[in-house]
């Protein structure tokens, strides 16, 4: 096979040519192409994101011709393929008209022999904006729409479109259009034109069988795969009409294990295609892991598991939600997608969730996750929104574009689950459709789509893996109530949306948590960069403005307000923000992790972001960690010691969560303090949890250390009036060190009233930057409790290893420096920015 890339330059004008024709880039997209040609300003700049509405008004055109040679029409066929194309495109070449496009989630193969000539070729691309098209379907039908908005893009659910380009609940408003993946021409006589690799696991031996389908004549095939070790097996075959299938064994063999539960070894299959000559006329690499990847629903005496088992072994299950890591995915670079992804891993989760409102990935994202461990939840590309699945044709599309994804995807041994869509059946419910009897989609309809349509492509191209029809989903006759909690996937918003205290959180018995959040602001450097200096206040224009969920800014002061005393100044408040939503997250994770077996896994929502705002994300749009990345990399710790007060008796459980593959045995080691960090008592007791497991190792009793001077504590009118629980001694501490062969392991603090409360003493915090073995390391020690202490850098982009530290007296810590933009340690030292917990606010 031939292969021409059509990726690179292009000629780009408007349909009415009313503007200049400049240079475009493929893949990419007019959005990113007048940007670079210094047409539009930068949308994520204050609010600039109006100036930049017409260019989804206009009509555009790609240009560019290519040459072929007499060697490449001498193949009997010859196909223009396209990986992705946004949206509604007339594909002309030579001046006929060869493809129309209207589906920005299929990968478009069109057969061109006929129109190609040697020498220069013309290819034009016309995208024409559906706008015309959704108000004219919009006015026929109105489908329900959650986070519309603009009046104009009520009519989004009828385009297959990333649905978030039209904005929302933590995004800008940019959809775009173009060829937004890479382009190519195709020569062959013969090509494969789809590979299907089934695993079937028995003792000490994984069988493979390959399942080809051949485009045009071809005599043999035959596969090689080469895995750790070198080649493992060798076959071929003759071939069957077009279709060719060949079984091979692999003894011993190696098995990919999430994140955590082992390693990830991959071995490479590639197929070859043969002349009867022996020639090799196309081939085909895939890269697999061996594996078996299961959901286990069965009945237990909660209702009904929800858990993954992978190689026969139950993993608890720990992540977050992802979006598109870019309004224009186009231009996200293999650097974002990396350090995206080994921040996730890095974090100790194994479950990253593909949400339905962007983009199936990027080959990128899921060759990272085969990679790292990250096992991932697909949802087909459907959210809070009702489809129009009474009409054929968009049946028929969505048909192709889930063979399309599931063809491209299912090889990946991080492929866990495939997800019908999102939260369509909570929104039915929800979005006051009653009983799903509403014109917009009634169940008849929503069941064509999701639970026959999709589960029929799945159980055709990718039967191994699972189909689940939503998130959230409770299966059988309570289906109506997604947050059923004996059964199924559950999202609890009782939180940012629905005001109820963070402590609530500890009430969940969900079989598995899908999604759930707090927001923050992101770091100060991430804000200078869309604002103005008169712009940096939490609630100003341009800080609402990059706000977009409806609970607002005003929520995250609100709970903060809860937790923590008014913060000093803007930086300041940026911080408590994100130790707000870091702290949300924790307790639910934490009760997760303690709960295991009912519940099987928490993914909170979300990792990412796709501009720079206050949003759910633990990562802004930078690659900056906020702090409920930090959080997460220790509650999703292996071995996690979580504390767990109640202040009406003043005790502590303390509780140890095991999710290695083996037993674990160590030593707990507590201490109770006043909140100035003076000792009262500590103890240590043996700690042994068995794999994929929670135990509750002791309890202490902490208020009885306090009888004697009396209670530290709200005056019970106060507290009886609070719906917040926390109200307890503000004097008191219980910090627990978990240690394997004499090394911490975890570390975590609990308390008995709210932070605010805390009658903490300014604690003087010595930090000591040393280098080894070309590392660098920051030893810290403090005189006094110093929860949370932040470090950064000033006026520098920096990663710690551990950040956001709980330091007491006779504790101290040694954090790695992971990466930072300056020249040498001792400009580190001199930068480095040491901030405990009571200087966030003007008084302690
Ligand atoms: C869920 C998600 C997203 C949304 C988030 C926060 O509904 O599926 O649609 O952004 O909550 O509102």
């Amino acid at each position: 096979m031939i292969e021409l890339s059509l990726d690179g330059n292009w000629t780009l004008r408007d349909s009415r040519q009313e503007l200049d024709a400049l240079q475009a880039t493929v893949p990419g997209c007019v959005h990113t192409d007048l940007l670079a040609a210094g047409k539009i300003p930068d949308p994520w700049y204050r609010d600039n994101e109006t100036k930049i509405h017409w260019v989804f008004q206009k009509d555009w055109i790609y240009e560019r011709s290519f040459t072929v040679d007499a060697d490449f029409l001498d193949r009997s066929c010859a196909k223009l393929v396209f990986e992705g194309l946004d949206t509604l495109c007339t594909v002309e070449l030579n001046g006929q008209v060869v493809l129309e496009a209207d589906n920005m989630h299929r990968i478009w193969e069109v057969e061109v022999k006929q129109h190609l000539r040697e020498g220069a070729n013309d290819l034009k691309l016309l995208f024409k904006s559906p706008l015309s098209l959704m108000k004219q379907r919009d006015a026929e039908k109105r489908l329900w729409g959650w986070n519309i908005f603009h009046e104009n893009f009520w009519g989004k659910s009828y385009v297959r479109k990333m649905a978030c380009a039209f904005g929302w609940d933590w995004g800008l408003m940019a959809p775009t259009a173009g060829i937004w993946r890479p382009a190519r021409l195709i020569g062959y006589d013969a090509r494969i034109s789809d590979v299907r690799i089934s695993q079937s696991h028995t003792a000490g031996a994984v069988n493979l069988t390959i399942e080809g389908h051949i485009d045009g004549e071809a005599e043999q095939a035959s596969v090689v795969l080469n895995g750790p070790g070198g080649t493992h097996s060798v076959a071929s075959t003759s071939l069957d009409k077009n279709r060719f299938h060949i079984s091979i064994s692999v003894d011993n063999p190696e098995l990919w294990w999430p994140n955590g539960m082992g390693d990830q070894p991959l071995y490479v299959l590639v197929t070859e295609l043969k002349n009867p000559d022996g020639c090799i006329l196309d081939s085909n690499t895939r890269r697999i892991g061996l594996r078996s990847c299961e959901l286990i629903r069965e009945p237990d005496e909660h209702g009904e598991t929800f858990r993954f088992r992978v190689n026969g072994r139950d993993v608890f299950m720990k992540g977050g939600n992802w979006i598109p890591c870019d309004v224009f995915p186009s231009r996200i670079s293999d650097e974002t997608y990396r350090d995206l992804l080994e921040s996730c891993a890095s974090s100790h989760m194994n479950m990253i969730r593909v949400w339905g409102g962007g983009i199936y990935e990027d080959d990128r994202f899921y060759n990272l996750c085969d990679e790292l461990g990250l096992l991932v939840w697909q949802d087909f590309m459907f959210a809070c929104s009702t489809y129009p699945s009474f009409d054929k044709a968009f049946m028929k599309s969505v048909r192709a574009e889930a063979v399309d994804n599931v063809r491209r995807i299912r090889h990946h041994p991080s492929l866990a689950l495939w997800c019908g869509n999102n939260e369509l059946e909570q929104g039915l419910v929800q979005w006051h459709i009653e009983d799903w009897t509403d014109t917009a989609m009634p169940p008849k309809d929503y069941l064509a789509l999701f639970d026959e349509l999709l589960p029929e492509v799945v159980n055709v191209e990718d039967p191994v893996t699972p189909y689940w029809p939503s998130s959230g989903h409770t299966p059988g006759e309570n289906r109506p109530d997604s947050h059923d909690n004996t059964k199924g996937d559950a999202h609890s918003w009782k939180v940012w949306f629905g005001g109820q205290p963070i402590e609530a959180q500890r009430s969940w018995k969900f079989r598995f948590m899908s999604e759930f959040g707090f927001q923050s602001y992101p770091e100060l450097k991430t804000v200078e960069s869309f604002t103005a200096p008169e712009d940096r206040n939490m609630v100003n224009w341009v800080m609402d403005y990059h706000q977009r969920s409806g609970p607002g800014n005003q929520t995250i002061l609100k709970y903060a307000l809860e937790w923590f005393k008014e913060a000093k100044g803007f930086e300041e408040s940026l911080v408590v923000s994100q130790l707000i939503q870091a702290l949300c997250v924790q307790v639910a994770a934490e009760h997760a992790r303690r709960i295991q077996g009912r519940m099987d896994g928490l993914l909170y929502w979300q990792i990412n972001d796709l501009w720079p705002g206050a949003t759910w994300s633990s990562i802004d749009v930078y690659g900056r960690w906020k702090a409920l990345q930090h959080f997460a990399k220790r509650f999703f710790t292996p071995v996690l010691v979580s504390l767990l007060e109640d202040t009406d008796s003043g005790t502590v459980e303390a509780h140890v969560s095991n999710q290695r593959p083996e037993s674990f045995k160590g030593v707990l080691k507590w201490y109770i303090s006043d909140a100035a960090g003076n000792p009262i008592d500590s103890g240590e007791v043996e700690a042994s949890v068995p794999s994929q497991a929670n135990k509750a190792i002791t309890t202490l009793a902490c208020q009885k250390h306090r009888e004697a001077g009396g209670t530290d504590r709200l005056p019970l009118e106060i507290r009886n009036h609070k719906s917040i629980p926390m109200t307890g001694d503000r004097d008191l501490f219980v910090w627990a060190v978990l240690e394997e062969d004499g090394k911490e392991i975890s570390r975590n603090l609990s308390w008995f009233a709210k932070p605010k409360y805390w009658k903490l003493e300014r604690p003087d915090i010595k930090a000591s930057v040393t280098d080894r073995d070309g590392r660098t390391f920051i030893h810290l020690e403090t005189s006094h409790a110093a929860p949370w202490t932040r470090l950064s850098l000033n006026g520098a982009d920096a990663l710690f290893s551990d950040n956001y530290l709980h330091l007491a007296p006779g504790l101290p810590v040694e954090v790695e420096l992971l990466s930072h933009s300056l020249e040498s340690n001792e400009e580190v030292g001199k930068r480095l920015k040491v901030l405990p917990f009571v200087d966030l606010f003007p008084c302690s």
